[in-house]
């Protein structure tokens, strides 16, 4: 079969061959008089009549009142007898092209229903309002082993999809949550867990299940490494996998959450509008008599939450949260003395951060700057039950070994404030991964478990005014995730038919293997190159870009920006962005400071020891070098595998608006989201293909009742299906080697089928046993 890869450096490209590929089904004469769709700048699509015709040329009066000439081929029949409230499943769209697609979504959008199926794909528009009915356990009763068609589109029944899946075929099954960023990843992941919970929870008298746990643990991750972004108020700043393990009851047994790259710089450099991690905030609006304990107050007055002027979010009251998050955290198993010592820690950061230094007396050397920051190191050192003089001496001074003698350098102001932040940085990101690994011990594994459901959150797409290391690493992972969805979708549906030889053409995609070698390849991708530029003293960000303009200059998804030579661009599946590598080394990365280690290593909190176990000697003698993008990808790589060895599902989360409000609908942007998700071609290939297949024996064994004649019939296993698929009625199936290829729908019909024969042989036989009586 045909393998095209496309290369773009323009998102017009992308959409140009979706366009025209979708152009080639669609053609339907178009005369004057007809009611059709055209291309509008401002709104995507809009409808009108066609007025007149004058060679290739169409004029359209639209809606809105205006006569447009637009060529015939890009005019696309409209569909005026489409329900008024749409359609459940794009593949039942009559038309399928671009403004059907979207028509369909805004239609019902409008009445609230924000969930639309495209085969087995959902997609789920954000509403950005809570729409309490639609998640309560009514609507979880009602999704509880129904069809899948049968009611309307929803994340439970994607949930109850893949746990009946794990159930009936004792595999493991994921479902993988992707879109933008704000787009409602997280909180759909919410209602997934939720619905699983309710699934295979049990019926407990003992308070805390594993269920509650894991329930539990997302308001205290979202706690901890959530933020408010410009694109989103609680934005997700690391990636989470969560592993819900079952046992042969169906019942939940134990979980295990993964989590991935937490942004660490955020910690001490925010930009306006967007906050810290809301936990500095949590603990700001704390009860009295812990403000008190930790000698904190008015968020304003720290350095590492003044940077911004936004200290507060919309509806939510951080002294609530703050409280949530305490009780959440009883529920998981964290003790009240380990969370005294997690929020010491949290004050400490802040109290750190607000240490500030002037030159000292002999030259490159610093001292405190005043009275006010002596206070805070005071703090600080009181909060992390260290010696305050060994605190200031780890923050001023950098021990030099050489072969001769270790030296004791002093460093001047601005490398102090560096090791500063070096030093918040490190305690917050061993925080966060000893929450997770308290989590995961809380709520246990199941070593015996019968099967799994994943369920992955991960951060959107990112692009920002001004991108860094964070942005490469979160746009690298949905590159991955990119990939992964294409070759489900499209590579394994198209081999799938080659290997059963079913009559299929064949359709393009657009592969983003491209993007992804740029990126991971060894030994000459952008990460083995950041690498080296690492491990030679002499790099700077400029000679590492200089390397990158030199190794990629043809590369057709590498872009070097025509004015600079510290930024580079990539090409990526969802867009252009543009990335300063000016602090790439410095985050690439990872190691915790000699000084630092042994600081917080002589500490008197059990708990803070416990954060930062020893290093072996191994490490600390060079200042080995690890990296941190080495690390992320093999992560990746890890989840890709587990993903490969599981059945997945996918909820594409689509964000209709920027301003994050209810009721804006944004056409263009929607349909961005849309070309970009490779949703459109997944509509195509589902409504055109066959989304249905049964090995021949199975297929028999499900639905020969059907038509139990032909079991006992000179028939083989083939032609057996084909007499009952044609008993009952179906057409447009296909026969493949080993299986049968139904159409969209065609297994639904005959599930209904089999629903009302075993019903009917059932009263049959209780008729019997009662003339018997
Ligand atoms: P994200 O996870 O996709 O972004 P979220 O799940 O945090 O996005 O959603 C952003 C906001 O949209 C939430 O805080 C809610 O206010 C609202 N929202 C999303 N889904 C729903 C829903 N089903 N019902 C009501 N409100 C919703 V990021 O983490 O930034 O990529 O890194
Ligand atoms: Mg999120």
């Amino acid at each position: 079969w045909r393998h095209v890869w496309y290369y773009h450096n323009h998102k017009y490209d992308i959409c140009m061959n979706c366009h025209c590929s979708l152009l080639q089904e669609t053609q339907v004469n178009i005369h004057v008089g007809s009611h059709v769709w055209v291309e509008d700048s401002a709104l995507a699509w809009i409808d009108g009549q066609v007025m007149n015709i004058n060679g290739k040329d169409a004029e359209i009066r639209t809606s809105n009142g205006e006569t447009v000439v637009e060529n015939i081929l890009k005019v696309y029949p409209k569909d005026v007898e489409a329900p008024s409230c749409g359609v459940h499943d794009m593949t039942k769209l009559s038309y399928f092209h671009e403004p059907a697609v979207l028509q369909n979504l805004s239609t019902r959008y409008e009445l609230n229903e924000i969930y639309t199926y495209t085969g087995s794909i959902l997609i789920a528009i954000n509403p950005f309002q809570r729409l309490p009915h639609l998640y309560d356990t009514h609507m979880m009763e009602q999704y509880k082993g129904a069809q899948f068609e049968k009611l309307n589109p929803h994340v439970f029944a994607v949930a109850d999809d893949a746990y009946r899946e794990m159930i009936n075929e004792g595999k493991n099954n994921s479902i993988l949550v992707s879109g933008e960023s704000g787009a409602g990843k997280t909180e759909t992941t919410k209602m997934l867990m939720r619905y699983l919970a309710y699934l295979g929870g049990r019926v407990s008298t003992e308070g805390r299940t594993v269920e509650q746990q894991v329930l539990e643990s997302n308001p205290v991750l979202e706690a901890f490494g959530n933020a408010k972004t410009v694109r989103n108020n609680n934005s997700s700043r690391f990636g989470k996998f969560v592993e819900i393990q079952f046992d042969q009851h169906g019942k939940i047994s134990g979980a295990a959450i993964r989590t991935y790259l937490l942004e660490r710089s955020r910690v001490c450099q925010i930009s306006d509008p967007e906050r810290n991690y809301h936990c500095f905030y949590l603990l700001c609006a704390a009860p009295p008599q812990e403000i008190e304990k930790y000698k904190l107050g008015n968020p304003q007055s720290f350095r590492y939450l003044n940077q911004s002027n936004c200290y507060e979010l919309v509806g939510v009251s951080d002294a609530h949260e703050y409280l949530a998050t305490r009780r959440a955290m009883d529920i998981i198993g964290i003790t009240e003395a380990e969370q005294d010592s997690i929020f010491k820690v949290v004050a400490a950061i802040l109290h750190l951060g607000n240490i500030e230094f002037d030159k000292g007396e002999e030259s490159d050397s610093s001292i405190l700057k005043d009275e006010t920051s002596s206070f805070h190191l005071h703090m600080t050192a009181e909060l992390l039950m260290c010696d305050p003089q060994a605190l200031e001496d780890a923050l001023c001074k950098r021990v030099m070994i050489t072969p001769e003698e270790v030296i004791k350098r002093s460093l001047d102001p601005l490398g102090a404030v560096v090791s500063r932040d070096g030093l918040a940085k490190a305690i917050y990101s061993h925080l966060f991964d000893w929450l997770v690994a308290k989590i995961n011990m809380s709520i246990g594994q199941d070593p015996n478990s019968n099967a799994h459901i994943g369920v992955l959150d991960i951060y959107g797409f990112e692009s920002f005014e001004t991108n860094s290391f964070e942005q490469f690493c979160i746009n690298f992972t949905n590159e991955k995730l990119q990939q992964h969805f294409n070759q489900h979708v499209f590579k394994m549906e198209q081999e799938e038919y080659t290997k059963e030889e079913i009559d299929w053409s064949y359709i393009e995609y657009v592969d983003n293997q491209d993007v992804l070698d740029l990126i991971e390849k060894k030994p000459r991708g952008i990460i083995a190159l950041l690498d080296e530029a690492c491990m030679f003293p002499k790099s700077t960000h400029e000679t590492f870009c200089q390397k990158l303009y030199q190794t990629f200059s043809s590369h057709k998804c590498f872009v070097k920006p025509k004015l600079s030579s510290t930024n580079f661009a990539i090409a990526h599946f969802a867009g252009e962005v543009l990335y300063q590598a000016d602090q790439f080394l410095d985050k690439n990365k990872d190691y915790v400071v000699l000084e630092h280690q042994e600081l917080l290593r002589a500490s008197k909190s059990p708990f803070l020891v416990r954060l930062f176990p020893p290093v072996s000697e191994e490490s600390t003698k060079s200042s080995k070098f690890s990296s941190i993008a080495s690390r992320f990808k093999t992560q990746l790589q890890q989840l890709i595998e587990t993903l490969n060895s599981t059945e997945p599902h996918y909820i594409r989360c689509v964000k209709p608006n920027n301003l994050l409000k209810p009721g804006m609908f944004e056409n263009v942007n929607i349909m961005q989201q849309l070309r970009c998700g490779g949703v459109l071609e997944a509509i195509r290939i589902c409504s055109a293909g066959y989304p249905s297949r049964r090995v021949f024996n199975e297929f028999l064994k499900r639905y020969g009742v059907l038509a139990p004649d032909v079991l006992k019939g000179n028939y083989d296993e083939r032609n057996a299906c084909v007499v009952i698929l044609e008993t009952k009625g179906f057409a447009g199936f296909q026969m493949g080697k080993t299986k049968v290829f139904l159409r969209a729908r065609q297994l639904a019909e005959l599930d209904a089928w089999r629903t009302l024969e075993l019903d009917n042989t059932a009263k049959a036989i209780q008729r019997r046993i009662r003339t018997h009586i």
